[in-house]
């Protein structure tokens, strides 16, 4: 079977529901390559999904309820953001005991049956590996704070007080404040990058990483599909020496990690990195490595904050340092390593807030994000409520806000002089709560979340955001999604083919087209709300089958263009320019 059975006149029907060995990736000869290449991931934030029991917490048996949700929508796992036991300071990223469920979150029994309701649609689960840094009321650091000859004493990082008795060093932490705190008992100051909750953990203690890799050999054998490591570059720290990211341990530590657990195994290893660049990257992912699958980096991210300031002074967005940035790593990856390919995630803003217009054009921006997103090569992150094309949410006190993050920062920028109202500002655009706001599964009251009073306010407009009302709209942004989820599982030329930029320069247009075995996939997409007259380079000129639009279908790449206001589409073609469907 080629194409035509995929792209003939019923192109637009479910291609999610054909049973696999139909399509191109599947055809006889094709390579083997790993499910996670041809998988599209979705990322679940447990407390803000879906709560069963009406405490105004989302939990895992209303993760499993909506199952079906996600399995329509295509995907191939969820990165299940943490449900260990935790206090919570950093909603769970400070997990107290690394092989217990958070009580609000439900049970182990509550867990396994996730993971067999989940596989049972082909999808799994993987979980987020949180182990730069354990929570304050891990066992381990109470014993650690008993003295210095306390058994678990060398699992975290001590240095001596100044000489003025203040902290070692000027290091500030990533939540506000210094990144040391001192503890009487021992008479030293343990170091905790984020938050005085969360003390990093001294990963040069073996007695430490044989527990980490005993705990995930744990949570595989319940079955599994991988980890997503928070912050990994930060565990080769050389303790006793300068305190780096990306320190002098990080890629001899990541290679006992896969000899120890990850190799043999058919699973999918994600590290999240802020610090990785495209001269290291393939320190992590390489094939020859025996490190990890994939990187999730954040240069796209980091382009649209202010040098100086960050990200509570966010920047304009600018489309070709955009394009540069993600087309340099696509080129990084060409013939090795893989990148994971996101616009935003629990930390990070709504993407048609910050990239899309979440206004007028919120359901077709939404749509062309997806478009220029997904074709390109890695695989993709969906996060919660993206697929429906949900809207950060604007909050106007600081009493409505809940992470520690923006407080920590809010009390900082206050105190150096920034007004309240600048920094509110800042944190609708750019902080982590207004994109952890409740799924709006319906239009009732509680939005489907809940029945009780959620934890942090639901957006007001999830009484016309919704997903109910998504899906029940042919044309909605659930329906685009799925079609793209569909395309990269089905086409080995999206997730595989080679990428090429074009018009580069161009400061409303994004283009790139994939190649492979005969076949090209031409994206173009308005990245504007004007229209745009656009004359693509001859060499695009080419007739074809429109693969996805959200404008109207397309059946050739002219050499004048008039592209709505935000129209994106991609067109399948012979790379002779000619079309497939005239064979
Ligand atoms: O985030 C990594 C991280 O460095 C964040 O603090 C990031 O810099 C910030 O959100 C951007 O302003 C991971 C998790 O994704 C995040 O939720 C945790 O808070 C953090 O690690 C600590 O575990």
């Amino acid at each position: 079977m080629g194409f035509r059975a995929i792209l003939g006149p019923a192109m637009h029907d479910d291609l999610s529901s054909d049973p696999a060995g139909d399509a191109v990736g599947d055809a006889p000869g094709a390579r083997a390559v790993p499910w996670w290449q041809t998988a599209t991931g979705y990322q679940v934030y447990p407390r803000s999904f879906c709560d069963s029991d009406g405490d105004g917490i989302g939990d895992i048996p209303g993760i499993t309820s909506k199952l079906d949700h996600l399995a329509d929508l295509g995907i191939g796992f969820i990165w299940l953001s943490p449900v260990y036991a935790s206090p919570m300071a950093d909603n769970g990223y400070d997990i107290a005991d690394y092989r217990a469920i958070a009580p609000e979150f439900g049970t182990l029994d509550d867990f396994d049956r996730l993971v067999a309701e989940a596989k049972a649609r082909g999808i799994g689960i993987v979980m987020d590996l949180v182990v730069n840094h354990s929570s304050s009321e891990h066992a381990w650091f109470r014993s650690a704070c008993q003295g210095r000859d306390a058994p678990f004493h060398d699992y975290y990082i001590w240095r001596d007080p100044a000489p003025d008795g203040g902290p070692p060093d000027g290091r500030r932490a990533a939540f506000g404040g210094s990144a040391w705190s001192f503890v009487a008992e021992v008479g030293q100051y343990y170091l905790h990058l984020f938050s005085p909750a969360q003390p990093d953990l001294n990963w040069q203690n073996p007695g430490l990483r044989a527990e980490i890799w005993d705990m995930m050999r744990w949570w595989l054998a319940r079955g599994i599909a991988g980890f997503r490591m928070d912050v990994i570059s930060l565990i080769g720290k050389d303790v006793d020496g300068g305190i780096d990211e990306e320190g002098p341990y990080l890629h001899g530590f990541l290679q006992e990690m896969h000899r120890e657990v990850l190799a043999g195994r058919d699973l999918v290893s994600i590290g999240e990195s802020w610090s990785v660049s495209p001269e290291t990257a393939l320190m992590y992912c390489g094939r020859d490595r025996h490190e990890l699958d994939m990187v999730f980096q954040f240069a796209h991210v980091k382009e649209g904050w202010d040098p100086v300031h960050g990200k509570f002074r966010p920047k304009p967005f600018d489309l070709v340092a955009f394009k540069r940035v993600m087309f340099d790593w696509q080129a990084v990856m060409t013939n090795d390593g893989w990148n994971s390919l996101f616009l935003t995630n629990h930390d990070l803003p709504r993407q048609v807030s910050k990239y899309g217009d979440d206004g007028e054009y919120r359901v077709r921006s939404a749509k062309a994000l997806a478009t220029l997103l997904h074709l390109m090569k890695g695989t993709p992150f969906v996060y919660q409520g993206e697929e429906i094309g949900m809207t950060n949410a604007t909050f106007t006190a600081i009493s409505q806000f809940r992470d520690l993050e923006i407080l920590g920062h809010h009390a900082e920028s206050v105190a150096a002089g920034m007004s309240e109202a600048e920094f509110i500002a800042g944190a609708n655009v750019n902080g982590r709560d207004n994109t952890r706001t409740p799924m709006q599964w319906t239009d009732a009251p509680g939005a489907g979340f809940t029945a009780g009073t959620p934890w942090i306010d639901i957006n007001d407009n999830h009484v016309r955001i919704n997903v109910a009302a998504d899906r029940a709209d042919p044309d909605g942004v659930f329906a685009h999604y799925r079609r793209l989820i569909a395309l990269r599982r089905e086409k080995r030329v999206i997730s595989h083919g080679a990428l090429t930029p074009w018009h580069e320069p161009h400061p409303q247009v994004m283009v790139y087209t994939r190649d492979l075995d005969g076949e090209r996939v031409t994206m173009i997409a308005n990245v504007s709300g004007e229209e745009v007259r656009f004359a693509p380079d001859p060499a695009l000129v080419a007739q074809g089958v429109c693969l996805v639009h959200n404008v109207a279908p397309r059946d050739a790449v002219t050499s004048d263009l008039a592209l709505a206001p935000w129209e994106a589409f991609a067109l399948l073609s012979r790379a002779d320019g000619t079309t497939p469907l005239a064979a």
